[in-house]
């Protein structure tokens, strides 16, 4: 039945937020079993990049001797300046506060008491990792995390190749940057570390997708670089490639078969170093293997280099890049996520003409309460349900109880209002509302991975 009044509606509201079973689809967790890349506890938590830098910001410490001291010296500075001489008002220092408060540690944390604060982590993991990886992941009510895996870090690769088993709650996602960047160099070393021999497009393409069946991601993935461009391919061209993909853009040439390069002999070889790795590697693999190709624009990477991971700025980038690709590439599907506030806008009217793109989050620079607010009314405004109005980006595991929090109490608020609207006009129910949540908590994103195109 239709909600009777306002307080019911906003209850409702509330409540199905609360308890959606979310998709987290771009993390940076790792399991437990890859021991030394699943970040969890106290030190990481206040080692996040962002406290990093609101720390470096008003401290007097030199950079290079903040840089130099221990982890656990490093959280003790942090705890001192951010949460003792500071009050955290920050989206990224609530989150600290909020994760104590919601695994029981309110009174230490009323006591500033950082000593019981570390022994009550340890005391929560007493009973083995993958039973408190559980716990946080259904804590914070996440359905499964997508992972970044990188096939150039062979460190993290090594687990794969180990064949390491870990928990269904995460899925994975292969993250290919070099490709993207046209980074030759960094992809042969790849390469050759993985024993590959060759080193022109067909062997890279036979790279990229070892890597695929290997780990079987949920995407392919990259994060544009400042100065990222693409420019349509013109088929009138002269040294067109010939190709074995199906259904590309009018305007793309025509690529060479995987199997001809041997035969094509030194001509090709010489094409193939030239050649473009997204134009030539990336993207016809993505329609080949029916991979969506996520896409993160907006970072300006290392703009203050001696923050390290805290370094990286922002830039409102030139949408015509991305309509050209998806006009260029009908047959791929594209994810895309924006870290200017400027790009959201224009960003809703591309995906208003092209299927084969779907926005994702609020990220990094945009996960903020008030911005989320902002962005997912406007999402709702103009698309409807077809968006993933969040991921958390986390690389700490117990972020996913803040980051959460923070982003279902964002959406309650939007909800609230754009329900009232709808009930305004003519009623709506409890199912009515799960609808919404669903679709843009991750039902939308599992559509869209199902979509023929
Ligand atoms: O995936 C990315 O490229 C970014 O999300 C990261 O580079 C970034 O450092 C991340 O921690 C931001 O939330
Ligand atoms: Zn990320």
């Amino acid at each position: 039945s239709h909600f009777k009044d306002v307080v019911e509606l906003e209850s409702t509201v509330d409540d199905e937020v609360d308890n959606v079973e979310i998709i987290d689809l771009h993390t940076h967790l790792l399991p437990s079993e890859h021991s030394d890349k699943f970040l969890t506890g106290i030190d990481e938590l206040l080692n996040y990049h962002y406290l990093v830098s609101e720390y470096i910001m008003s401290s007097e410490m030199k950079v290079s001797e903040f840089m130099n001291l221990t982890k656990e010296r490093k959280t003790e500075v942090i705890w001192n300046e951010l949460f003792i001489r500071m009050t955290p008002v920050s989206e990224a220092t609530r989150g600290v506060v909020n994760v104590l408060k919601g695994l029981g540690m309110a009174k230490e944390w009323k006591e500033r008491d950082l000593n019981g604060i570390r022994s009550k982590f340890l005391a929560l993991r007493a009973s083995g990792d993958d039973a408190y990886e559980e716990s946080i992941f259904s804590l914070s009510k996440i359905k499964y995390a997508v992972m970044t895996n990188i096939p150039f870090s062979k460190e993290e690769m090594k687990h794969f190749k180990e064949g390491t088993t870990f928990s269904k709650r995460y899925r994975t996602a292969l993250r290919v940057d070099p490709l993207l960047e046209g980074d030759w160099g960094k992809v042969k070393l790849a390469m050759a570390e993985d024993g590959i021999k060759g080193s022109g497009i067909p062997a890279v393409k036979k790279w990229v997708k070892t890597w695929c069946s290997k780990i079987s991601p949920e995407y392919l993935m990259a994060s544009t670089p400042k100065n990222f461009t693409y420019e349509s391919v013109d088929m009138t061209q002269p040294g067109a490639f010939a190709t074995n993909v199906s259904g590309a853009g009018k305007k793309r040439k025509i690529e060479q078969d995987d199997d001809c390069c041997e035969d094509a002999g030194e001509q090709a070889s010489r094409i193939n170093e030239s050649s473009d790795l997204l134009k030539e590697v990336l993207l016809p693999l993505a329609e080949e293997l029916q991979l969506p190709l996520a896409l993160k624009i907006g970072c300006d990477r290392q703009v203050n280099p001696t923050l390290g991971l805290a370094g990286d700025g922002i830039v409102t980038v030139d949408m015509s890049i991305l309509l050209r690709l998806l006009q260029d590439w009908p047959k791929v599907k594209f994810l895309v996520t924006f870290l200017s506030l400027e790009n959201q806008h224009s960003a809703c009217v591309l995906k208003g003409k092209f299927r084969n793109l779907h926005i994702y989050g609020c990220w990094w620079y945009v996960n903020q309460g008030s911005l989320i607010e902002r962005i997912t009314r406007m999402r709702l405004e103009m698309l409807g349900t077809n968006f993933t109005f969040q991921h958390s980006d986390c690389r700490v595991l117990e972020q996913l109880l803040y980051k959460w929090k923070h982003s279902r109490e964002a959406l309650k608020l939007v909800l609230r209002g754009e329900i009232r609207k709808v009930w305004e006009n003519g009623g709506c129910n409890r199912a009515d509302v799960r609808k919404v949540v669903e679709r843009i908590t991750g039902g939308s994103y599992e559509e869209f991975l199902k979509m023929r195109l």
